[in-house]
This record gives C-alpha cells, sequence and structure tokens, in this order.
C-alpha cells in the first residue's frame, strides 16, 4: 500500500492526501517531521515533505508525486486528455507554486510564528506575491475552477496556497488578496464544500496545536 509520509499542517502534505482521496486510493498516512538527520535526507533529499512510499521506492515533489498518481489511477481524472489543456493545467499548476506559494512563503515566519521579517525581505514578500497574484488573475479562468469547467490539479495547488497567501498578506501588508482575484473567494467557498477536502481541514485544525507549539520552540 502507497504510504504518505508528513503531517497534516503541511499545505504540500494536504495537497497530496487530497488527491489519494479523490481517487479513492488505499493508503496509508505516515508522520514524517523533517529533521535535517541522514535517514530523513535519504528518503526526501531537501528534508521537505510530503514524499510517498511505493513498492518501487521514495518520490519526493509534489508535482511528481501528483502525476505519478494520475498516470497510476487516472480516474476521476485531474489532468484533461487533450495535450493542449493538460499542458495549461501544468502551467497553471507552476505559476501558483512559483508565485504566489513560493512568494508568500518569505512571510510565513511573521504571519504564522511570530518571528518578524526583516524590511527588505518584507517588501521582497509583498512586490513577488503581488506580482504572483496578478499573474493568476490574467492566467486563472475560475470559471469556476482555476482551468475552467473541471476541477483539475491546478484547484489543489489554488486550495493549499492562495489561503495562506491571504494570511500573509493581510499580516504583513494589510492586503486583500482576494480583491485582486475575481473568482477565487467563489472557488474557495466551492471547494471549501468538498467532503475530502473537510476531512484534511480537520485533520490540520487536530493537529495545529502541536505544530505551533513544535514551531515556536524553533523545531
Ligand atoms: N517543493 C516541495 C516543497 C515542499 C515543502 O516546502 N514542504 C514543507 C512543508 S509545507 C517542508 O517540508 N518544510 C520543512 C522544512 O523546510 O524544513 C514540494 O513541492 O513538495
Amino acid at each position: 500500500m502507497l504510504k504518505l509520509h508528513g503531517f497534516c499542517v503541511s499545505n504540500y502534505y494536504n495537497m497530496a492526501k487530497l488527491v489519494l482521496l479523490e481517487k479513492r486510493v488505499p493508503f496509508e498516512e505516515v508522520e514524517a517531521v523533517p529533521d535535517g538527520s541522514p535517514a530523513f535526507l535519504a528518503r526526501s533529499p531537501r528534508g521537505k515533505v510530503p514524499f510517498l512510499e511505493t513498492d518501487e521506492g521514495f518520490l519526493n515533489e509534489t508535482g511528481a508525486i501528483l502525476e505519478y498518481l494520475e498516470q497510476l489511477y487516472p480516474e476521476p481524472a485531474l489532468l484533461p486528455a487533450e495535450p493542449f489543456a493538460r499542458a495549461r493545467v501544468r502551467a497553471l499548476m507552476k505559476a501558483i507554486e512559483l508565485y504566489v506559494e513560493l512568494s508568500a512563503r518569505l512571510g510565513y515566519p511573521e504571519a504564522f510564528f511570530g518571528t518578524p521579517v526583516a524590511p527588505p525581505l518584507r517588501e521582497r514578500c509583498r512586490d513577488e506575491l503581488l506580482a504572483g497574484v496578478d499573474a493568476l488573475a490574467r492566467h486563472a479562468a475560475f470559471a469556476p475552477f482555476v482551468a475552467g469547467e473541471r476541477f483539475t490539479l491546478a484547484d489543489v495547488y489554488f486550495l493549499y496556497s492562495f489561503d495562506l497567501a491571504k494570511g500573509v498578506a493581510r499580516a504583513l501588508f494589510d492586503e486583500d488578496l482576494s480583491a485582486r482575484l475575481p473568482g477565487a473567494r467563489a472557488l474557495l467557498q466551492r471547494l471549501g464544500e468538498n467532503p475530502n477536502v473537510q476531512r484534511i481541514a480537520a485533520d490540520r485544525e487536530a493537529a495545529m496545536a502541536a505544530y505551533l507549539a513544535r514551531k515556536r520552540a524553533g523545531r
């Protein structure tokens, strides 16, 4: 059976978990907290979660894990079959990861863990995050899903990136990112009605206090 390693507060872990649940793949969750140990790095070379344990070995990087699951379990399809449409979904996944999630991540210490971010980094976070969100406003369809009429992997990236980005923008520069992204609010609401999304949110909530205590203790 596949084993998903990571922890329930991780947004990337939750992307992989949602895809496993949506595709009704039997899997086991294994709690793994990055510790930089040789044993951890042997399974996830950059020391990140999630990583997926398969009969053939370990897979890391969420995008690669999602593509692997899509190929192994094509139903329900979370990527379009037609090459151009498929490439467009991949472009949206990449844009959300690089220009929204990673830009917002610069502000996580202050927004979520009470550690102030130095002014130059805060400015970089603001510039890059707003540019990323404005690019997404030009790029995404929100009709009603990120790539159009169907729920795809781009929605999975959006769901587990945009809320965090909103939290960063609110905390660091008092900006409402939803106001820059028409359709985002309605889509988040719609995705929040999905029972698998609700289950993941409940698991995340249950794990949050212990996670915050660990982060604040610098671990
Ligand atoms: N590029 C990686 C990013 C994963 C990532 O950033 N995971 C975070 C948790 S959300 C992590 O493992 N952080 C631990 C650390 O950086 O020490 C992916 O797509 O899987």
